[in-house]
């Protein structure tokens, strides 16, 4: 066949394809290995020079033509290459990812962390575990002191437990540093306490402790009250109730006006119209003792949050179960 007579009839057969298939199959036939134009342009090397030449010339280009038309025809007819298929429109907006929430104890303790240190206190941390020495011996609650009662414990052997409060890092901590000092201790506790609205089997404690030569019941009345008055954002009404505690004398609970009923009496603050946030007191010389600080030279204050309270006047929570179920509906809240 001639190879203008080639071109023509493959440009209009290929220009009227109907689809992929039969496009396919006018490929093979001009283009493939026994195609028609394949079948001359092999036959080049057989002819005479100029002949060669000539007809070389003509037949590649048609053959690059073809192709051409081929590809054209098969982007009309939908075919997609794979650069088409991978193509990425990097100017659509993205996908959004959900945000996740913090705890509102992780607020609140991050809070109570930010206000000591700027008082001047160390932030310190502590393990969960304990010895019966520490959580209790050192602290004035020899075995089988009635005391001890007040905090049901979980033993892990005859002398070691999950600890009941954070006050056993006062001891110690006062056995490593020398005094003066200003810390709080920070940390999660253990008791078989029944869980209700308030109570629950683990809960944090955020414990303080401040030795130095003249400290006294103000020291500690001006700091928590400093205290109080920059977490809630406002003046909050505070008094000190006498208590008991082996490790400190004299002792004391600061209670708060209640933030739910502004002091009026509501079911959260039992009708009393205040609510207890810690106990705390003067730091007993026997723990100075069991530290190895002399007692005559120095003079502490001791505290223990309950820092699940402060979380529930904060944001006005009414069961510290919410705080430790993980659902959503309530997290997203903050
Ligand atoms: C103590 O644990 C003392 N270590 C506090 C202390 C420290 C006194 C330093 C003196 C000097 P108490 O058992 O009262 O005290 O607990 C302190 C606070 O922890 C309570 O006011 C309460 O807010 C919180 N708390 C106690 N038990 C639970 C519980 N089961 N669930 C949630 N919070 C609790």
């Amino acid at each position: 066949m001639n190879l203008k007579n080639l071109r023509n009839s493959a440009l209009k057969e290929i220009l009227g394809a109907k689809n992929l298939e039969e496009l396919e199959k006018l490929q093979i036939k001009y283009l493939g290995r026994k195609g028609e134009l394949t079948e001359i342009l092999r036959k080049l090397k057989d002819m005479a020079e100029a002949q060669r030449q000539k007809i070389g010339k003509f037949a590649n280009q048609l053959k690059w033509e073809i192709e051409g038309m081929v590809e054209k025809k098969k982007k009309e007819l939908g075919f997609l290459s794979s650069v088409d298929k991978e193509w990425v429109d990097i100017s659509a907006p993205g996908h959004k990812l959900p945000k996740g929430y913090l705890n509102p104890r992780t607020l609140v303790l991050r809070k109570v962390e930010e206000i000591f240190q700027s008082l001047g206190f160390s932030v310190i941390d502590s393990t969960e575990m304990e010895t019966d020495y520490y959580n209790f011996q050192a602290l004035n609650f020899p075995k089988d002191h009635p005391a001890r009662d007040m905090q049901d414990t979980f033993y892990l052997t005859d002398e070691i437990l999950m600890r009941t409060h954070t006050s056993p890092n006062q001891v110690r901590f006062m056995e490593k540093h020398n005094p003066p000092l200003r810390v709080i201790m920070p940390g999660k506790c253990f008791r078989r306490d029944a869980s209700d609205a308030t109570h629950d089997s683990q809960f944090y404690q955020v414990e303080g402790l401040m030795v130095d030569k003249n400290i006294s019941v103000a020291n500690f009345k001006a700091v928590i009250a400093e205290f109080f008055k920059r977490l809630f954002g406002k003046e909050v009404k505070m008094r000190l109730r006498p208590s008991y505690f082996p490790f400190t004398e004299p002792s004391f609970e600061p209670d708060i006006s209640c933030t739910f009923c502004a002091g009026s009496g509501c079911k959260i603050c039992k009708d009393t119209g205040w609510l207890e946030m810690a106990g705390a007191g003067m730091v007993h010389p026997f723990v100075f003792k069991s530290a190895g600080y002399s007692p005559y030279e120095w003079r502490g204050f001791a505290f223990g949050f309950g820092l699940e309270r402060l979380v529930m006047m904060k944001y006005k929570i009414n069961d510290i179960r919410l705080l430790n179920f993980g659902d959503l509906r309530f997290l997203k809240q903050f």
